[in-house]
């Protein structure tokens, strides 16, 4: 087997790092806010980046890769769309002896050198927070049904964000998932989602639990077209913690955020001067998080940067 991509071909004096962005898509205001801050971090730092979108196809973005591995770049990141179905492009990286690093999202290889280092969340954690304050939200002795909008299929923030939730609400009764609805991100789809959920089941809903924020902004327009009260007749839980979720929970419509930092610029240049300089990354960064009720919400309102 060949050795670990774990180091950067040395550089010459002055000569700049570059390198290969491949973007999943432009699904949420949270990716939009991680591209910005990733493009801006890489001018800051001095790195030369090259900046390509899939725009939701995960052939377009083996593609964006295999240039970047063809080019030559020094380092590549990606958000990879789903975990699966990157053993080939990985292991031609690897070949070429190109460090990876994922941002922001995981992958399923079997064999774990293929990349470098991860940075971003821990997902299944970010399920188990959105449980946990529903569960202690809950009254007793009253049952609550469930519906749930769920991320982009086979993503690990979707699967992270499903199994943590699940495995904290099982173990109380109080609580029935009517439907999981696989979703993609975007507001549009959570709308609609949430249209068919109302259809099916009415009045019955008294939870939904968004995979994002996005999702959660659209399944309220849906709910207020439907003629109930976003955040009072149906409690909404989302993730991410975007400006537009803040601002929603601000004025009730909108009960709970786990926030999700899209500001990974700064760590993935940080990481990709550590490899210029010979140091070994850990395999996983991953970042420092809260969550928002709407009395914090409030008050984050105003610093928060997008
Ligand atoms: O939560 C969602 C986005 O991969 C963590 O993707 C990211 C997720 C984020 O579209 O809004």
């Amino acid at each position: 087997p060949l050795p670990s991509p774990a180091a950067m071909k040395p550089k010459a004096e002055g000569e700049k790092i570059v390198v290969g962005f491949a973007q999943v898509g432009t699904e949420s205001s949270w990716r939009i806010a991680h591209t910005k801050s990733v493009l801006q971090a890489a001018e800051e730092a001095g790195i030369e980046l090259l900046y390509e979108n899939a725009d939701q196809s995960q052939q377009r973005q083996i593609e964006i890769i295999r240039g970047y591995i063809e080019r030559g770049v020094d380092v590549i990141a990606f958000s990879p769309k789903t975990e699966e179905g990157w053993e080939d492009v990985l292991k031609e990286a690897k070949a070429a002896g190109i460090p990876v690093i994922l941002s922001d999202r995981e992958v399923q290889v079997g064999d774990d050198t293929l990349w470098t280092a991860y940075i971003g969340s821990d997902f299944r954690e970010e399920g188990r927070r959105a449980a946990r304050w529903l569960t202690q939200q809950a009254e007793a002795g009253r049952s609550y049904n469930v519906v749930e909008l769920q991320g982009t299929p086979n993503s690990a923030p979707a699967a992270g964000r499903e199994i943590g939730f699940k495995e904290v609400i099982k173990q109380d009764d109080r609580f029935t998932v009517l439907e999981s609805y696989a979703g993609d991100f975007t507001k549009a789809r959570g709308k609609a989602l949430m249209e068919e959920a109302l259809r099916r089941h009415g009045r019955s809903i008294h939870v939904v639990y968004a995979h994002n924020d996005d999702m959660a902004l659209g399944a309220i327009s849906a709910i207020e077209a439907y003629g109930l009260m976003p955040g009072k007749d149906i409690m909404l839980i989302s993730v991410d913690a975007t400006k537009s979720a803040l601002k929603a929970m601000s004025i009730g419509k909108l009960n709970f955020a786990v926030e999700c930092n899209a500001l990974l610029g700064p760590q993935l240049m940080k990481a990709v001067k550590d490899l210029a300089e010979g140091k070994e990354l850990p395999m996983k960064i991953i970042t420092a998080e809260g969550v928002f009720s709407q009395e914090t919400a409030k008050k984050a309102l105003a610093t928060r940067e997008y």
